[in-house]
């Protein structure tokens, strides 16, 4: 069971997805539960749903639907150097300030940045984009929390962290600019409930990346190298912080392609997280 959004005539339309169908929510049934978000944050997201499920509305076929990217207002932030493999990355992308990246991967307080408003996200299927004044760009494949206002963790969905390694590697104050820009960040196209997840530890990570049809790359982790909990990253964004609208947090990434490898236009990505689905996106 999970949860997500379609395009129906103008409007954005709330679907639980179930056994390869994607049924529509009534939300003028609940005046308490308007968006996906307030449905996420209801004590029983699955009961919720059940109740505004309307009977008579067509269901559509999962393969036929594009989702649009599982957000309302809430802001998405980032987390960096959460797995080991980030760190060593980016301490060979930055040798004058490779210790910052350890310093990080250690302490108690982990790297986070705000990585995207909801407009800027780009939703699944839709192009991302690498910056034209960028000569390293990869994709970084996330588990992205979805956390509501009160700091609660009530469901889980797919990030990619679009970055430009050599912008970040020639200066670590260049971070904004590697991170953040347009076209940057893609999340979808389902959220899965705390509820109906696997076993976190156990959870596969995939990167695929293609180019005129053949891999270019492909890579694996697991939830169990992140050197952190998700429950940890949750309770550090929300210190001295206040998200009215809730958050969504990517995790980190535990896979990065070779140094030899950069993203070129007309690649397609797609990041695949067990017990979530599939974001895809080509590179514009
Ligand atoms: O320190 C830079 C950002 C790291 C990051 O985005 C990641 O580890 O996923
Ligand atoms: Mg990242």
């Amino acid at each position: 069971m999970q949860f997500g959004k379609i395009r129906r005539g103008d409007r954005d339309t709330v679907v639980m997805v179930d056994r390869g169908l994607a049924v529509p929510l009534d939300m003028e049934r609940n005046p308490a539960v308007k968006t996906l978000a307030d449905l996420l944050n209801t004590p029983d997201p699955v009961k919720t749903a059940a109740d505004l499920t309307d009977m008579l509305a067509t269901a559509d076929r999962i393969d036929g639907v594009v989702f649009r990217a599982p957000i309302d207002k809430q802001e998405v932030w980032a987390a960096g150097v959460t797995y080991k493999r980030s760190k060593i990355a980016r301490e060979e992308e930055s040798v004058g300030a490779a210790q910052f990246y350890d310093k990080v991967y250690t302490a108690p307080r982990p790297e986070l940045f705000l990585k995207a408003t909801p407009a800027r996200v780009v939703h699944p299927g839709a192009p991302v984009r690498i910056r034209a004044d960028a000569t390293w760009s990869v994709p970084e494949p996330e588990l992205t929390l979805v956390i509501s206002p009160a700091g609660k963790i009530v469901g889980y969905t797919i990030g990619n962290d679009m970055s430009s390694r050599d912008i970040e590697g020639e200066n670590p104050l260049y971070l904004p600019q590697a991170k953040i820009y347009k076209g940057s960040c893609a999340i979808g196209p389902l959220v899965t409930p705390v509820s109906h997840m696997p076993e976190l530890p156990v959870v596969e990570i995939k990167l695929l990346i293609r180019r005129a049809n053949k891999v270019a790359f492909e890579g694996t982790t697991t939830l169990a190298q992140m050197a952190r909990t998700v429950e940890s990253l949750s309770e550090w964004l929300f210190k001295e912080n206040e998200f009215p609208h809730g958050a969504m947090l990517l995790t980190g990434t535990g896979i990065v392609p070779p140094d030899d490898f950069t993203l070129a236009s007309g690649d397609d990505v797609s990041i695949t997280i067990a017990g979530i689905g599939t974001l895809r996106n080509p590179v514009a």
